[in-house]
C-alpha cells in the first residue's frame, strides 16, 4: 500500500513541496486539466507532468481522472471515435509509466453536494449532502454550483445533456458502460493499465438521472462484463459508505484483486439519503476506517491509497474538499492504521 495525494496541477494552491513533507507520502495523483474531455492526452504533456512531479521527489503512477465523454455514456453516434481517442490516451499514459487510470460513469455531475462550506461545531467547515434540499431542485432551471460540475458546457448544452439522461434507463447506461469497456479493455490489458471506476457519489439517483455504480450488486455486474483484473475499481469509502447497506470491509474482501486505488474518507450518515463529511477518524463518522485498513491488509492490497476530502480547518481556503491541512491529518491517520495492522 502506498500513500498518495491528489494534486490539481500548477494552479493548485497546495504545492508539491508541501505535499512531500507529509510523512511517508510517495505518490501524486493528478490529471491533465486543460485538454477538453474526449481529446487525446499527448505523450509530451503526460511526460511534462510526470517530470514535474518527479522533480519534487514524488512518483506519478495513478491518473485521476481520464474522463469519459458524455456521448460515450449516452451511447451517441460519435462514441467510436471518442473511444479511439480514449485508447490512444491510455497507450500514451502506459508509455509514461502510468499503472492505474481512474474514471467514472456518472452522468454530467460527477460528485454532488448540497453545500460546500457547512460549518461544524469545532469551527471548521465541510461538505454536506442533504437530500431534502437536492430532491426539490430542478436542474434545468436552477443555477447550480456543484463541485464536480464540468464548466466547459454552456447552460444550453447542459440542459440538453440533463434531458437526454432523464430519458436514459439504468439498463441503457449499463449497456453503454459495457460497450465502453468491451472496446477499451483489450488496450488496457495489452498495455498493462488497470482501469479503476469510481463509484457514483452519492450512490443513488439524483435529479431523475440514473446512477449505477453504488453497491455490491453493481460490482458483481461490472466484473461480469470482464473478469480481468484490469477491469478494476477505485474504492471510495466515503461514496460507498454513505449508503448504510454497504458493508465496506466485506466488499473489499470480495472484490479484492480488482481494487487498485483507495479513496479513504469518512462520512456521518444523517438519515437514509443524507450525510456530512467528517474528519477521517472512525469515531467521527459512520465508516469503520480501521476495519477497512484491516481488510486491505488481509487481502494483501498492493495498490495506492489517498486521503480523500478534508474539511477546511485552521482558516485555510481553497478548493472545497482539497485543502492541505485536513487531508494531511487524514494521511497521518491512515499511516497510523497501516502501522497498526502491519507493524513490520
Ligand atoms: C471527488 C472525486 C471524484 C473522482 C472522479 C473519478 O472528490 O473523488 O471527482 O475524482 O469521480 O473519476
Amino acid at each position: 500500500m502506498e500513500l498518495s495525494f491528489r494534486w490539481y496541477g500548477q494552479d493548485d494552491p497546495v504545492t508539491l513541496e508541501h505535499i512531500r513533507q507529509i510523512p511517508d507520502m510517495k505518490q501524486i495523483v493528478s490529471a491533465i486539466y486543460d485538454v477538453p474531455v474526449g481529446e487525446v492526452w499527448s505523450s509530451v504533456r503526460i511526460k511534462e507532468l510526470k517530470e514535474q512531479i518527479e522533480a519534487a521527489g514524488l512518483k506519478f503512477e495513478v491518473v485521476e481522472s481520464l474522463p469519459v465523454h458524455e456521448n460515450i455514456k449516452l451511447g451517441k453516434d460519435n462514441r467510436d471515435q471518442l473511444i479511439e481517442n480514449y485508447k490512444e490516451s491510455l497507450i500514451n499514459l502506459a508509455e509514461n509509466g502510468i499503472k492505474t487510470v481512474t474514471y467514472n460513469f456518472m452522468p454530467v455531475f460527477d460528485w454532488t453536494r448540497s453545500q460546500l462550506d457547512y460549518p461544524l461545531q469545532d469551527g471548521s467547515n465541510t461538505l454536506i449532502y442533504d437530500h431534502n434540499q437536492i430532491k426539490d431542485i430542478d436542474p434545468l432551471t436552477t443555477e447550480l454550483n456543484l463541485p464536480g460540475w464540468n464548466e466547459s458546457y454552456s447552460r444550453e448544452e447542459m440542459n440538453e445533456l440533463i434531458k437526454a439522461y432523464q430519458q436514459t434507463s439504468d439498463e441503457q447506461l449499463w449497456q453503454n458502460l459495457t460497450y465502453f469497456l468491451d472496446n477499451v479493455l483489450p488496450t488496457a490489458i495489452e498495455h498493462d493499465i488497470d482501469l479503476a471506476i469510481h463509484p457514483d457519489d452519492p450512490p443513488w439517483p439524483i435529479f431523475g438521472i440514473p446512477r449505477i455504480i453504488k453497491n455490491k450488486d453493481s460490482y458483481e455486474r461490472l466484473l461480469s462484463i470482464n473478469s480481468s483484473k484490469n477491469n478494476g475499481i477505485c474504492f471510495c469509502t466515503g461514496s460507498l459508505g454513505s449508503l448504510a447497506e454497504n458493508d465496506l470491509p466485506a466488499m473489499i474482501r470480495t472484490f479484492g484483486d480488482h481494487i487498485h486505488f483507495m479513496h479513504m474518507r469518512n462520512v456521518k450518515r444523517m438519515g437514509e439519503y443524507s450525510f456530512v463529511e467528517t474528519g477521517h477518524l472512525s469515531k467521527q463518522g459512520s465508516v469503520d476506517m480501521k476495519a477497512i485498513v484491516q481488510a486491505l491488509h488481509d487481502i494483501g492490497f498492493k495498490g495506492t491509497i489517498r486521503p480523500d476530502h478534508g474539511r477546511m480547518i485552521w482558516g485555510e481556503t481553497g478548493k472545497a474538499g482539497y485543502g492541505l491541512y485536513d487531508r494531511a491529518l487524514g494521511a497521518t491517520y491512515i499511516n497510523g492504521l497501516i502501522e497498526g495492522v502491519s507493524p513490520e
